[in-house]
């Protein structure tokens, strides 16, 4: 895995049980250049999960862009998922790359933690995710990472960093000055319209003009 697959725009899909707008959104993301997919969906059953993950592989495939699972590997491992992304609670890397091979891209969440960063640092994950950077409806409960935390990470790491949580246009700069290599979003892509604006202008603050 090269460092310059994870940078960026990181869409990750918002908890929809309805299939079809749930495509129909990120085929619009998708076609408007984001860099990065990743399927989440916490409220969907295994067979849902299996319908939606089938469906927005596909269409990655088509525009080329990764496709990376949140926590299930069993899925992972069925679809032959380009990514699977790991909270604390989940499996380990140790046993994802017993199952899943050194392939594929394994992403660790470090929320706001020095400890665990240092540790990921040290392991063969491929890139890690700190925040919340800002407070979000989307996960309540997620602790707050610093813009001060993330230039410290930014500077020290030997992965690429992905900054998450409450990130939208208007609050993105300095998240994006920090150095991160990505910025993922859920609620700032799937509940917005005019969507292609806002990534073009994402992606222009990464471009640094
Ligand atoms: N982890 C930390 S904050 C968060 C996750 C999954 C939610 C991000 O969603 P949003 O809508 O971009 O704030
Ligand atoms: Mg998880």
């Amino acid at each position: 895995m090269t460092s310059n697959i994870i940078n960026g725009i990181y869409a990750i899909t918002p908890d929809w049980e309805d299939t079809r707008q749930l495509i129909i959104k990120t085929e619009e993301l998708l076609s408007n250049k984001i860099n990065l997919l990743q399927y989440r969906n916490k409220k969907a059953n295994k067979q849902l999960r299996m319908t939606q993950a089938k469906e927005l592989q596909a269409l990655c495939l088509h525009y080329q862009v990764p496709f990376i699972i949140n926590d299930d590997f069993e899925l992972c491992g069925i679809l032959d998922a380009d990514g699977i992304h790991l909270g604390k609670d989940d499996i380990t890397i140790e046993e994802v790359r017993d199952k899943l091979g050194n392939k594929i891209i394994v992403g660790v969440s470090c929320y706001n933690d020095a400890k665990r960063v240092n540790e990921m640092m040290a392991s063969s994950c491929d890139y890690i995710a700190l925040g919340a950077c800002f407070p979000t409806k989307t996960k309540p409960n997620a602790p707050h990472a610093s813009l001060n935390f993330l230039e410290h990470v930014v500077e020290t790491s030997i992965k690429p960093v992905v900054a998450i949580g409450g990130i939208n246009l208007d609050n993105c700069s300095p998240v994006i000055n920090s150095g991160v290599d990505a910025i993922a979003m859920i609620n700032a892509l799937y509940s917005t319209d005019k969507v292609s604006n806002k990534i073009l202008e994402i992606k222009r603050k990464f471009r640094n003009d």
